[in-house]
């Protein structure tokens, strides 16, 4: 466990119920900002360019935990599809046989060397429209409809109170049958389409004002979920770190708009999508980087 997570973990200790992983969220992931993100970046400085995938990312250094994949990722078990964008050339398409480019009335999802997680690149998302997504071009659906999808993100904007998404998984491109994941009322959440229900990070089922899980601007995240088909469920971690508001099996059994005991509810994970949905979210720019996906848990190294 890194050394905020750590700290935050004793500092909650007086705090009960809800209210306590709110303060847990806020104190971990100030700590997270006081020890300093751009280390990461500085580090992954040192990772080799020249068209190789993310695999020199192995330097972490991160502990993780003990059910992560033991090398970071490309080769690992499971691993079909990941990029680190080095390959890429700034201002152009990321590599399309990898990637399909998913616009609707937004500008563009480009290789960028203006920022990167590791070495060069990253891919810059410009989410002025609806949807500026990255599509991979193979792997699914998996042959058990379970998901591991893995990113670094980076958004020049914070998480306003309207509602927008960062990544998604769904039936294809176009039927809105599909787990998202992104922010709304300033908050890290999970929705579900059709029925629009959301589990939110604060542990809320409404706005209600209890603060949830925020993303800092110009900072970058690891931001993994597990989009399990076969389970209807589906888990969401930030930085190695699970949410547990944002685990999903039944829906929130509380929620005051009807979707109680909703247990049936996963689509077939035929398609994802990665970059920036804009539903009343404000318009924003964001970067990703070290994108993986695969069958089994994957990790931030
Ligand atoms: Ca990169």
């Amino acid at each position: 466990m890194r050394k905020g997570w750590r700290e935050c973990s004793t500092q909650r200790a007086g705090y009960g119920g809800l209210v306590a992983v709110a303060n847990r969220f806020k104190c971990c992931f100030r700590a997270a900002l006081d020890r300093g993100y751009g280390g990461q970046k500085a580090s992954a400085g040192s990772v080799g360019a020249g068209g190789r995938d993310a695999s020199a990312l192995s330097a972490g250094g991160s502990s993780g935990s003990p059910s992560l994949v033991a090398t970071f990722p490309c080769g690992a078990p499971g691993i079909f599809l990941c990029d680190d964008f080095e390959s890429g050339v700034s201002g152009t398409l990321p590599n399309t046989e990898r990637w399909k480019v998913d616009l609707i009335n937004s500008e563009s999802v480009l290789v960028d060397s203006g920022e990167a997680h590791s070495g060069r690149n990253s891919v810059k998302v410009l989410g002025n429209g609806y949807r500026a997504f990255l599509r991979p071009m193979h792997g699914l659906p998996t042959p058990n409809n379970s998901l591991f999808l893995r990113v670094f993100v980076r958004s020049s904007s914070p998480m306003g109170s309207g509602h927008s998404t960062y990544v998604e998984a769904g039936k294809n491109t176009m039927d809105e049958q599909e787990l998202r994941v992104g922010y709304h009322y300033k908050m890290l959440e999970v929705n579900l389409m059709p029925g629009d229900p959301e589990q939110l990070s604060s542990g809320r089922d409404y706005d209600d004002g209890t603060p949830g899980l925020q993303f800092a601007p110009d900072t970058w995240y690891c931001l993994e979920v597990h989009f399990d088909g076969q389970r209807s469920e589906a888990r969401v971690w930030v930085d190695d770190t699970e949410i547990l508001p944002l685990h999903v099996t039944n829906w929130n059994p509380n929620m005051k708009d009807g979707f109680r005991n909703l247990t049936d509810w996963a689509p077939s994970y035929a398609s994802v999508g990665i970059g920036y949905e804009k539903y009343s979210g404000d318009p924003a720019t964001l970067w990703y980087d070290d994108i993986a996906l695969g069958t089994q848990r994957i990790g931030c190294r």
